[in-house]
């Protein structure tokens, strides 16, 4: 069974949901060609866990000031979006479903799929110049490009697609996981903190705990897709069979156990934070036990 989620995740959820379609709406009017437009919203308003974004709100939350997580958080949807357009493309992982449908790119064809891609993330950097006073906006946005860039998404993906079919020892799977997925909950976790005002230390504090709950999502992940159903998990499972996983490597019990051990490291940091940071032991508890 999952652990139980506080009810301020379902909260948070809704609230973020609702902010997407409202961003998508803005987009509408400023131009955009429809069957983009139409792609974009395909991926970005389909069903989610909203992780990442959540991720920025207890970030603000425990550092004291949740008024100005949103816009932060909704940009590492769209940014999140966009990466998962991306990594379905047949040139890539080729996956058939996501979120529970058809992949952007079996829907809408791979042209509009990619520039739905780029359209998410352009959005994502338009939305934080344009929502955030310009000193807050430039700090967002720095921190996730540097998440997406050439040692964050974009180097573990491009790492991640070459080892196929190729032997990868343990660390290079690693790292090829720390920058394809942990690096985005760092840089969410950075943002919402930036975005209360926190001290370096909190900041501190906080990266640590989204480091070892990235790499543990990841884990996760690579089980879900052993031991995981395509119903929970919205896309096809046994996909990553020419790929060296976590459960290559550990087999399912010592991935799981690895996923564990990593929730609890995350939690630990949560120390100096004392109770108010019971949301983010939740969020752990919630991934390492997570079934879709
Ligand atoms: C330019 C943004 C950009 C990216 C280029 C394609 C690419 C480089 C990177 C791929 C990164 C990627 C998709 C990593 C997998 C991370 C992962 C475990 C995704 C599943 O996330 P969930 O379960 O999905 O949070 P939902 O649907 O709940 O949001």
């Amino acid at each position: 069974m999952s652990a139980p989620l506080p009810s301020s995740f379902a909260d948070a959820q809704e609230e973020i949901s609702g902010a997407l379609d409202q961003l998508l709406s803005v987009a509408a009017t400023t131009g955009t060609p429809d069957p983009v437009l139409a792609a974009m919203r395909y991926t970005l308003l389909a069903p989610s866990k909203r992780v990442r974004a959540v991720l920025v709100h207890f970030a603000a939350d425990v550092c004291g000031d949740r008024a100005r997580a949103m816009p932060a958080a909704a940009a590492v949807e769209c940014i999140h979006a966009s990466s998962l357009i991306l990594d379905d493309l047949p040139s890539m992982d080729n996956a058939p479903r996501r979120r529970g449908r058809p992949s952007a790119h079996i829907a809408h064809g791979e042209a509009v799929a990619i520039l739905a891609a780029f359209g998410l993330l352009n959005l994502a950097y338009g939305h934080l110049a344009s929502a955030y006073p310009a000193p807050l906006a430039a700090r967002v946005a720095s921190l996730y490009s540097e998440a997406v860039g050439l040692d964050g998404l974009i180097a573990g993906q491009a790492e991640d697609v070459l080892a196929t079919d190729a032997v990868i020892d343990f660390d290079t799977l690693e790292r090829i996981h720390r920058r394809k997925t942990g690096v985005l909950f760092s840089a969410a976790a950075q943002a919402g903190a930036v975005s209360a005002g926190a001290s370096d230390a909190a900041i501190a504090s906080l990266t640590s705990y989204a480091k070892n709950l990235g790499l543990a999502f990841q884990i996760v992940d690579d089980l879900l897709d052993v031991v995981g159903t395509e119903a929970d998990t919205g896309k096809a499972v046994r996909a990553d069979a020419r790929k060296t996983t976590f459960v290559s490597f550990s087999g399912v019990d010592g991935a799981r156990e690895l996923a564990h051990e990593l929730c609890a490291t995350a939690e630990r940091a949560l120390d100096p934070f004392g109770r108010r940071a019971d949301p983010l032991r939740a969020l752990a508890r919630f991934v390492a036990g997570r079934r879709a």
